[in-house]
C-alpha cells in the first residue's frame, strides 16, 4: 500500500470491500477467479517443494500417503491470516492516522507478533545442539537368529531419521568442542518405532540414572557467570569427575581424539547399554549395539578444533548437509555384540549391566546386521531436527531392556522431558515423530491434540465400539516383555559390588592407544586441568590418573607443574583392545575436501586434470586463488582472504603466488629493508597450519617453492613432483590413513 496517499488508498480499499460483500464472493471455493485488484504487484508463488506436504498427507519422512499433498500454511497464491482470510498489507500496523497510535483492534498485527513471541521452545536440557538427516536402513538378515524384530529381516528397508548432537552446549554453541556426541536413530518400523538413542562413546559417566542431574550440573556452565559454554575444561566438571571416580573411564574417552570428531560421518555410535533380544522361538540373548562408519573413525586435531570453533562454528552441521547434497551419502553398518543371557548377566568377567564398561571387540566381535545410509537433509530444521523426540521405551517386538540402572532411569526421563519441551503428551503426533505403523491407542485429548478420534469407547473392555481396539498376540507381532525373573532381594539404594571397579577399563583404553593418541590424551588432560582454578581439584584428578597409569599421571603432572602422586590401589592387569585405536588402518577417502592453491601463473591444465581426478575419486576440489571469479575456465571457490586451512583435508599447491604488492611494501617499510618473503604470507600460513595438523600436502610446478619457503620440503607427508596427477595419487594414499601420524610430536614411548 502506498503510504504517501493514505486518503485515496483507504477510499479504494473501502470500495473494494464493498465489492467483496456482493453475494458472489470472489475467490471462494468453486467461484470465479477473484477480480480484486491486488494492493501489491501480484507474484506467482513458488511451487511447493516435494516435502512440503501438510502433516496430514505425508509420513514423517516425507513420503506421500496417497492423498494429494497440500502445503498447509503455504497454500494458494495470497498472503492470509492464520485463519485463511486474505490480507492486503502486512507491512503497516493499523493506526489512527499515519502518525497516530497503533489500534488494539489490529488483529493481524496481534496475531503476527503473538505468534512470533512464542516461536522459541525450550531447548533440550542436554544435547541441545544438533543436526539431523533422513535415511534408509537395510537389514542383512543376519540378526534373525537372535531377534524377531521385523526390520532386521533380510533385505527389509526401514526409513530412519538420525539426530547427531553435542551434549553440554546450548543450541547456538559451536560444533567442534571437546564433548561426547549424541547419535540418536529413529527407525520407523512397521511394528512400531524403534529409537536407538546412543552416543559416539560406548560408556557413560554414571552407573545409575539418579546421578544424571549431578554430572550435567557439573558439566554445564557455572551457575554464577554462566561460563564456560560447551566445555568440560572448568572446575565444576573436574571437581565432580575426580570425586565420582566411576566417571573416569568416560572422561578418558572425552580426553581422547574421540572427543573431537572430524565429522559426524566419521564417528562410531554405541547403544551403550546391554539390551535383551528375543527371537521367534522365544529364546533370548543379551546384546550391545554398535554403529561403524564406512569412512572410519576420524578426529580433529585439538588446535584445529579450536580454530574451527571460531572460523566455522557450524562445521559438523555443514559437513553433514554438504555431503548429503553432494551425493556423498554418509553410511554406517549396524552391528551387535551378542552374549548369552545368563543369570549373572556377565561376559568374560565384565558386568553387562554396568554402563561404564565395554566388552572389547576382541572378546565378542561386532557382527554386522544392516546398513544405514543418510540420503536426505531436513526440509525445515525446527519441524524435524528440533521437534524430533527420542525415547528408549520406543521398542519394537524382539528388542527389550535390561536392568542396567542407567537404562531403567532413562526409560522415565525421555517422555517426561518432552512434556515441557514439546508442550504436552501428544508429541508423537508431530510429523517427524509419527510412527509408520498404524496407531490405535486409547490415549485421548491433551494439549495440541491433532487427531479427530472416532468412537465413544476409548477404554477396555468395551462393547460400545465393538470391543475395538483388540489386543494382539505373537502372530500379530505384539511387543513382548521378556518374562525375566526378578531376584528376591531387599529394597536397597546400592549397586552390585562389581560396579566398584572404576579404573581398570580406563587403563584398558589408555593401553590400547598408539603413542600419538596417548600424547593427545596427555595434552587434553593437561589443557583441561590447567583451566581449573582450584589446586585441590587438579591434585585429586592426578590421583585418579595415578590409579589408571603412572606414565599418564607423570606426563600430566609435569605439564601442570605438580608432583605425580603414587597409585592408591593396584594397577589393573588388563589386555589392550587394538580395535579402540584410530591409528594403523586405512579408509576410503571419498567426501574429503581438497584445497588447491592457484593463481594466474599456475599450470591451469595441470589444475584441471587434478580437479577431474579429485572428482573421480569422489572427493571435492576447492580452488583457492588471490581473488574470486574464474581463472581461465576454472571457478574459484575460496580466496586467500576467506580460506583457512582447517576447512581442507589436504592442501595442494599449484603455484607460488607472490604477496600483494601493497602488503609487501607495508612489510618492507616496517622492516626497513626489502623482504625475503616471496610467497603470499596467507598461503604460507595455510600450508604451515595444514602441516601442524598432520594433513597431507602436495605441490607441483612453482608450487614447490611455497613448501620450500615454508620449510616443509622433505618432511613426512609432504609430496612434491613435476606431474600433478602423480602428486595427487601419492596424497590420496596418505589420506587413507586420515593423518600423517608421524608428524605429531610425542614424548612418550
Ligand atoms: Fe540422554 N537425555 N540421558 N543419554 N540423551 C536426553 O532427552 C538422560 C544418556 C542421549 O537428539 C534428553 O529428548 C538421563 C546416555 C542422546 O533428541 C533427556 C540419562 C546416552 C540424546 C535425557 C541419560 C544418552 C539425549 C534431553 C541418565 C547414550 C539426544 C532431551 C540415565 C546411550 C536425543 C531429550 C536427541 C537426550 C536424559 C544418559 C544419549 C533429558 C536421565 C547413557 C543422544 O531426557
Amino acid at each position: 500500500m502506498d503510504s504517501r496517499k493514505p486518503a485515496k488508498v483507504v477510499k479504494d480499499a473501502v470500495e473494494k470491500v464493498v465489492d467483496v460483500l456482493t453475494p458472489d464472493i470472489p475467490g471462494a471455493p468453486g467461484s470465479a477467479p477473484p477480480t480484486l485488484e491486488e494492493p501489491t504487484t501480484p507474484r506467482e508463488p513458488l511451487p511447493p517443494k516435494k516435502e512440503q506436504g501438510s502433516p496430514e498427507t505425508v509420513t514423517p519422512t516425507g513420503a506421500p500417503t496417497g492423498v494429494p499433498a497440500v502445503a498447509k500454511g503455504q497454500q494458494g497464491a495470497y498472503l492470509t491470516t492464520a485463519q485463511g482470510a486474505r490480507l492486503r498489507d502486512t507491512d503497516h500496523s493499523l493506526k489512527a492516522g499515519p502518525r497516530g497510535p497503533t489500534l488494539l483492534q489490529d488483529h493481524h498485527f496481534r496475531e503476527k507478533i503473538t505468534h512470533f513471541d512464542h516461536e522459541r521452545i525450550p531447548e533440550r536440557v542436554v544435547h541441545a545442539r544438533g543436526a539431523g538427516a533422513h535415511g534408509v536402513f537395510k537389514a542383512y538378515g543376519t540378526a534373525t537368529a537372535v531377534t524377531r524384530a521385523g526390520f532386521l529381516a533380510k533385505d527389509h528397508e526401514t526409513d530412519v531419521f538420525v539426530r547427531f548432537s553435542t551434549v553440554l552446549g546450548s543450541r547456538g554453541s559451536a560444533d567442534t568442542v571437546r564433548d561426547t556426541r549424541g547419535f540418536a536413530t529413529k527407525f520407523y518400523t512397521e511394528e512400531g518405532t524403534f529409537d536407538l538413542v546412543g552416543n559416539n562413546m560406548p560408556v557413560f559417566f554414571i552407573q545409575d540414572a539418579i546421578k544424571f542431574p549431578d554430572i550435567i550440573h557439573a558439566g554445564k556452565p557455572h551457575p554464577d557467570r554462566e561460563i564456560p559454554q560447551a566445555q568440560s575444561a572448568h572446575d565444576t566438571f573436574w571437581d565432580f569427575v575426580s570425586l565420582h571416580t566411576e566417571a573416569q573411564h568416560h572422561t578418558m574417552w572425552n580426553m581422547s581424539d574421540r572427543g573431537i570428531p572430524r565429522s559426524y560421518r566419521t564417528m562410531e555410535g554405541f547403544g551403550v547399554h546391554t539390551f535383551r533380544l528375543i527371537n521367534a522361538a522365544g529364546e533370548t540373548v543379551l546384546a550391545k549395539f554398535h554403529w561403524k562408519p564406512r569412512l572410519g573413525v576420524h578426529s580433529l586435531d585439538w588446535e584445529e578444533a579450536q580454530l574451527i570453533n571460531g572460523i566455522d562454528p557450524d562445521f559438523h552441521r555443514r559437513d553433514l548437509y554438504d555431503a548429503i547434497e553432494a551425493g556423498a551419502y554418509p553410511e554406517w553398518e549396524l552391528g551387535i555384540q551378542v552374549f548369552p543371557d545368563t543369570e549373572e548377566e556377565t561376559f568374560a568377567g565384565i558386568d553387562l549391566l554396568d554402563p561404564t564398561k565395554i566388552v572389547p571387540e576382541e572378546l565378542a566381535p561386532v557382527q554386522p546386521v544392516g546398513r544405514l545410509v543418510l540420503n536426505r537433509t531436513p526440509t525445515n530444521f525446527f519441524a524435524e531436527t528440533e521437534q524430533v523426540a527420542f525415547h528408549l521405551g520406543h521398542l519394537p517386538p524382539g528388542i527389550d531392556v535390561t536392568n542396567d540402572p542407567l537404562l531403567q532411569g532413562r526409560l522415565f526421563s525421555y517422555v517426561d522431558t518432552q512434556l515441557t519441551r514439546l508442550g504436552g503428551p501428544n508429541f508423537s503426533q508431530i510429523p517427524i515423530n509419527r510412527p509408520h505403523a498404524a496407531v490405535n491407542d486409547m490415549l485421548r485429548d491433551g494439549f495440541h491434540q491433532h487427531a479427530v478420534h472416532a468412537g465413544v469407547a476409548p477404554y477396555r473392555p468395551n462393547s460400545l465400539d465393538g470391543g475395538n481396539p483388540f489386543p494382539a498376540g505373537d502372530a500379530e507381532h505384539a511387543f513382548l516383555d521378556v518374562p525375566v525373573t526378578v531376584a528376591q532381594a531387599p529394597k536397597v539404594r546400592a549397586n552390585p559390588a562389581s560396579f566398584d571397579d572404576h579404573f581398570s577399563q580406563a587403563r584398558l583404553f589408555w593401553l590400547s592407544m598408539s603413542l600419538v593418541e596417548q600424547e593427545h590424551i596427555v595434552r587434553a588432560y593437561t589443557f583441561e586441568l590447567a583451566k581449573c582454578y582450584h589446586q585441590a581439584i587438579k591434585e585429586r584428578q592426578l590421583q585418579c590418573l595415578a590409579n589408571i597409569d603412572p606414565v599418564l599421571c607423570a606426563q600430566v603432572a609435569a605439564g601442570l607443574g605438580l608432583p605425580a602422586p603414587q597409585p592408591t590401589e593396584p594397577l589393573a592387569d588388563v589386555a589392550p583392545s587394538p580395535a579402540l585405536s584410530q591409528v594403523g588402518r586405512e579408509w576410503p577417502a571419498d567426501g574429503r575436501l581438497v584445497g588447491i592453491v592457484v593463481d594466474g601463473d599456475s599450470d591451469l591444465d595441470g589444475v584441471s586434470e587434478v580437479r577431474r581426478a579429485v572428482f573421480a575419486a569422489d572427493m571435492v576440489p576447492l580452488l583457492i586463488a588471490p581473488h574470486g571469479g574464474k581463472l581461465g575456465e576454472l571457478p574459484v571457490q575460496r580466496t586467500f582472504a576467506t580460506a583457512r586451512s582447517v576447512e581442507f583435508d589436504v592442501v595442494l599447491v599449484a603455484a607460488a603466488p607472490p604477496p600483494a604488492p601493497d602488503a609487501l611494501a607495508a612489510r618492507d617499510a616496517k622492516a626497513g629493508a626489502a623482504s625475503s618473503v616471496t610467497v603470499d604470507p596467507r598461503v604460507l600460513l595455510l600450508v604451515q597450519e595444514a602441516w601442524r595438523h598432520a594433513k597431507a600436502i602436495g605441490a607441483w610446478g612453482t608450487g614447490a617453492a611455497v613448501l620450500e619457503q615454508a620449510g616443509l620440503t622433505g618432511t613426512p607427508g609432504v609430496v612434491t613432483g613435476d606431474s600433478a596427477p602423480e602428486v595427487l595419487a601419492e596424497v590420496q594414499q596418505l589420506l587413507a590413513a586420515h593423518r600423517v601420524w608421524q608428524r605429531f610430536p610425542t614424548s612418550l614411548g
